[in-house]
């Protein structure tokens, strides 16, 4: 083989090319029950369903403060309502009471998520959704009641909303045209 590093910058070229795609990912910002807010009468297994959280992505509940909060809770606490004494070792997680609460889904795993408010959760305040941590798929494809703005002032470096999509495929064919170019040389 005339070049012995050949492969080893391929796959060095592709690795940082894949992290330089996840950090530009856009985290999205999902307002729970969309216009309807965190209250009783919405189905939020049902709203939660259809979409595809990945990690970075925010949960913003909102809601009166002081008629709801959002607990992140165990399955098993979800599926009882039962909050017991509201101890990490009863099975919550973390509580949320402000009415305005971000959530971040910082990791790629199963939440659950309650309002601990007497008969709340068994009237259907509550749901889970699974996180996945996705580099293949585009960024803001969802766009049902979804914004997709969260982090324009963070890591989004400026850019317009509308050019996400074109950056992530312009990326992806920079990707593929490095490693066909190093493949041949
Ligand atoms: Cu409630």
């Amino acid at each position: 083989m005339e070049n012995p590093y050949r492969l080893l910058i391929v796959i060095i070229t592709t690795l940082v090319i894949m992290i330089l795609v996840f950090y530009r990912a856009e985290s999205k910002r999902y307002t729970v029950g969309d216009g309807e807010g965190w209250d009783i009468g919405t189905n939020y297994m049902a709203w939660a369903q259809p979409h595809n959280f990945t990690v970075g992505d925010v949960l913003v509940f909102k809601y009166v403060k002081g008629q709801h909060n959002a607990y992140q809770v165990s399955k098993e606490v979800y599926r009882s309502c039962d909050v017991g004494n509201g101890s990490a070792s009863a099975g919550v997680l973390k509580k949320y009471e402000t009415g305005s609460d971000e959530v971040v889904l910082g990791e790629a795993r199963d939440y659950w998520f309650i309002c601990s408010f007497q008969g709340h959760c068994l009237g259907g305040m509550k749901f889970g959704l699974n996180v996945t941590l996705d580099l293949i798929a585009p960024p803001n494809t969802t766009d049902d009641g979804v914004t997709n703005n969260v982090s324009n002032s963070g890591r989004g470096r400026g850019r317009g909303g509308g050019a996400e999509n074109n950056n992530f495929w312009a990326l992806w064919a920079v990707l593929l045209l490095a490693n066909l170019a190093l493949f041949f040389w």
